[in-house]
């Protein structure tokens, strides 16, 4: 298979065991599972998830990588769930569709991401329950990146700079930890998984890649923000930027993002080269990443 056929093919994987995993929307209460479906299927890329059955593929080992997979997916929906919230960044559109919130309520949409991130921890436990070690990792992989430190703290950092001064150490704190710290753990649990997943020094060498892969990926989504229109993106174009949000083109021009984007994707793919194993297809996906259109 080439690079095309094996990202669709897991993406179909990817959407399928999806499907089978989650709560029918006929489950009580079936506001809540209508609205958990609504985001889920909405179409993402499924980005995270196949950047986990990546990594693992590097070293392919006998644990299914799956669950981790979408434990991932689910952490990352409901955060987008809760980050179109008029509380937070007051989106009306998610993935070519009406954002939770306004497809449903606002009461709801809360209620679909929290709802969220147990399940994933749950489908980890039952996906890994005769691995104790390797639940335990993932777990605790997933559970601080998702915490107060990355992803939460990244963002709470983002709504305090709102209409604040341009800060580039801010901005990078923001993007580390909202955006690339997510990427960065879809790798390394996927690595965790394969069979090299205890080597240490790999392990590093992986969280190197992961990281540079998001901040390729956040400075991207920058540019597209000003260059994409809403109808490509599948969400409201020149959001940011009517927000006043301080983004890499706000601080260094369409040009100055590009080549920090060209950077981070140099770094990822040193980092990811230096590994050995089956690397290639992440690689391509580090290259099909800084091409993306949406
Ligand atoms: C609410 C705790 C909390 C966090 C929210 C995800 C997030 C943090 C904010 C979304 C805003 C944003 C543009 C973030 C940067 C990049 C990002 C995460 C884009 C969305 O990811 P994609 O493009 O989306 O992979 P799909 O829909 O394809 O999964």
């Amino acid at each position: 298979m080439n690079f095309s056929e094996k990202l669709k093919a897991w993406q179909d994987q990817v959407n399928r065991a999806m499907d089978q995993a989650l709560p029918g929307s006929e489950v009580h209460p079936t506001r809540l599972h209508q609205a958990i479906r609504h985001s889920v299927d909405a179409g993402g890329k499924r980005l995270r998830p196949i950047l986990t059955l990546g990594a693992e593929d590097l070293f392919p080992g006998e644990n299914d990588p799956m669950p981790a997979a979408l434990a991932i997916e689910l952490i990352h929906t409901y955060s987008l769930i809760h980050d179109d919230l008029p509380a937070m960044d007051d989106s009306e559109m998610r993935r070519g569709k009406p954002s939770c919130h306004v497809a449903f309520d606002e009461a709801t949409a809360i209620l679909a991401g929290d709802a969220l991130q147990p399940m994933a921890f749950e489908w980890l436990a039952r996906g890994y329950a005769s691995v104790p070690k390797l639940f335990a990792d993932l777990s605790l992989i997933l559970a601080e990146t998702a915490g107060s430190r990355q992803l939460v703290g990244g963002q709470m950092q983002d709504l305090l700079s709102e209409g604040k001064e341009p800060d580039e150490e801010n901005l990078s704190y923001i993007h580390r930890n909202k955006t690339a710290a997510m990427i960065r753990a879809s790798l390394e649990m996927g690595f965790r998984i394969g069979a090299m997943g205890e080597d240490m020094e790999k392990t590093a060498q992986v969280r190197e890649a992961g990281l540079s892969l998001g901040l390729a990926f956040q400075a991207v989504d920058d540019l597209l923000d000003v260059t994409g229109s809403t109808e490509e993106l599948g969400k409201d174009a020149h959001h940011d930027s009517e927000q006043g949000k301080v983004t890499w083109v706000t601080l260094k021009g369409e040009e100055g993002a590009r080549q920090l984007a060209r950077e981070h994707t140099e770094r990822a793919r040193a980092s990811l080269e230096g590994l050995g194993g089956n690397a290639d297809f992440l690689l391509e996906l580090t290259d099909f990443m800084l091409e993306r259109k949406h």
